[in-house]
């Protein structure tokens, strides 16, 4: 999609700090992050919002959802029910301008770290 910029960030044709790639993800550090750990999850393929997610879309949602723990967890916020009680983290999607979305390519935030966190989500 032009003037997308998730889209330009997919075509490597503006910057962003990259976590993941795969076929059909991209995962990078948010550029205004709300807490230590903020990072988005973004399908390659030009999606504008959930909202306009269908039913061909169920797999790459889920591959987003179980992307997030194993990525949140590389970075220091993972949670294990098993493990020490400790960590955790958050995911979100917001959806239209109600919603505070502000870039029409879907993403999922995926945000953690120690609390108390600079800005309220
Ligand atoms: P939303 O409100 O859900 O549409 O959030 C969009 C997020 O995308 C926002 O937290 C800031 C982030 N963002 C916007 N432009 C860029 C960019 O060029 N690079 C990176 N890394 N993040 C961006």
């Amino acid at each position: 999609m032009d003037n997308c910029i998730f889209c330009k960030i997919a075509a490597k044709q503006i910057p962003a700090k990259l976590i993941h790639e795969d076929d059909d993800l991209l995962a990078f550090h948010d550029i205004n992050p709300a807490a230590p750990v903020h990072f988005l999850i973004v399908p390659k393929k030009h999606i504008a919002t959930l909202a306009d997610c269908t039913t061909e879309d169920q797999a790459l949602l889920g591959k987003m959802s179980l992307l997030a723990p194993k990525l949140a967890a590389q970075l220091g916020c993972g949670y294990n029910v098993e493990g020490d009680g400790k960590g955790g983290f958050k995911t979100l999607f917001n959806i239209g301008p109600d919603g505070g979305q502000e870039v029409y390519h879907l993403h999922m935030h995926v945000i953690g770290g120690p609390r108390p966190w600079g800005r309220s989500l």
